[in-house]
């Protein structure tokens, strides 16, 4: 399979690395670039992080941090029981049960790799397994639940490296008329958006619906539906059915999507050359922007020690010089440092009166937090952002 690369982001670190001191000894570093396939379209990193070294006890995000995805989810699962009625589900990638937990009536397992995560959803009596996706699991799920109705994974299968494995396993734990639901950030809104930061240690992949339905060809899936989200930064929710399954019809959205991509020029790498040419020119217009302020002598501060954000800062090499701290609400940040950077994380109680600007590393997360922060725009304080091009907002 043919694969060139089109951008190199340089050295990065683990972005669940939060550290402990900001003298880290022997701090795990590799090399981010993307990769585009020329004969199934995806986009890729070139090389992959252990999964182990990324997923483990000490996972850091929780999928509830924010009012915007727990409403978002909760919103779906209504929707689901509404639409589909299922008698059981399955959910891979179960973080803190943020979605799974609204199941609690029907049988609802989870798989969850991190087990400081997967710990969580259990107290909540979902039966949670701390495991990585495979075929051998799904089998060894199969034998104590069968198989299921619906199979939901957000922000999820972009992370897991074997794809063909990762289908196939879920089109053996469907039932014949079963659903898949994927949820992952849209390829097309990262390039539209200039957001380079969708790339990191954990997003393997970030898809585009083309890429989607020719990786699933073999695995017995297809896609029936589409649907364009919000979240994230804009995400894809992609539904799925057994290609078997000749009773649930191809919604037009599907054709609508790879329409749009194909006018967008997704399936030429020229495409992804200009997206690094001005992935470069933001990074430029990002640096002036924060030393302009240095120069001025401004508070700056982050907002949403993101995973995201380290993506920027490392390879915009924005660190202490520039920021002076981040305020995150999620606790088992508080106290750490950002991977890389080395910036102190801060646990979130406000922005202090002394801060002038905020570097939004949740961007994504923008109405809620300018809802929130009406106390700090209104006093003159502002925001930098470097979606869809670095500014001041
Ligand atoms: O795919 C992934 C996404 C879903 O979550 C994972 N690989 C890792 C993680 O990525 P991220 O850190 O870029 O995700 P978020 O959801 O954009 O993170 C938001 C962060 O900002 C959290 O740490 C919470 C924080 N936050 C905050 O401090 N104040 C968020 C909001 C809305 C706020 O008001």
């Amino acid at each position: 399979m043919k694969k060139i690369s089109f951008l190199n982001l340089g050295k990065h670190p683990i972005t669940n690395n939060f550290l402990k001191t900001n003298k880290p000894k022997n701090e795990f570093f590799y090399n981010l670039k993307l990769i585009y396939h020329k004969e199934t379209k995806l986009v890729s990193l070139d090389n992959f992080v252990p999964p182990k070294k990324m997923f483990n006890d000490k996972y850091a995000h929780r999928a509830s941090a924010s009012i915007t995805m727990q409403e978002a989810y909760k919103n779906l699962a209504y929707k689901i029981k509404k639409k589909f009625k299922p008698k059981s589900i399955l959910e891979i990638g179960s973080n803190d049960g943020v979605f799974i937990k609204y199941f609690s009536n029907i049988n609802n397992v989870g798989v969850e790799p991190c087990k400081n995560l997967a710990d969580l959803t259990s107290k909540m009596k979902i039966e949670t397994y701390d495991k990585f996706w495979t075929f051998q699991l799904s089998n060894k799920i199969l034998s104590k639940h069968g198989k299921f109705d619906i199979i939901y994974s957000a922000n999820t299968i972009s992370h897991i490296h074997n794809l063909n494995e990762t289908f196939k396993a879920i089109e053996n734990s469907l039932n014949s008329n079963g659903i898949f639901i994927l949820e992952d950030p849209s390829l097309l809104k990262s390039l539209q958006k200039l957001s380079y930061d969708q790339f990191y240690d954990e997003h393997a992949y970030v898809f585009s619906i083309t890429a989607l339905k020719n990786i699933t060809k073999q695995s017995g899936l297809e896609v029936f539906n589409v649907e364009e989200l919000k979240t994230h930064g804009g995400s894809n929710r992609v539904y799925f059915k057994k290609v078997n399954n000749k009773t649930i019809k191809i919604s037009n959205t599907v054709k609508k999507h790879l329409l749009k991509e194909k006018n967008f020029g997704m399936n030429k790498l020229q495409t992804y050359q200009i997206f690094a040419k001005k992935v470069l020119k933001s990074r430029k217009n990002l640096i002036k922007i924060f030393q302009k302020l240095k120069k001025e002598k401004k508070n700056i501060i982050g907002y949403g020690a993101t995973y995201k954000s380290s993506t920027v800062l490392n390879f915009c090499k924005i660190d202490k010089k520039f920021i002076k701290y981040f305020l995150d609400t999620t606790p088992t940040k508080a106290g750490k440092f950002t991977p890389g950077t080395h910036i102190p994380i801060k646990k979130y109680n406000g922005i202090p009166s002394n801060v002038d600007y905020a570097f939004l590393g949740a961007w994504n997360f923008k109405d809620e937090i300018f809802k929130k922060e009406k106390k700090f725009i209104n006093r003159g304080g502002r925001f930098i952002t470097h979606v869809p091009s670095p500014k001041i907002l």
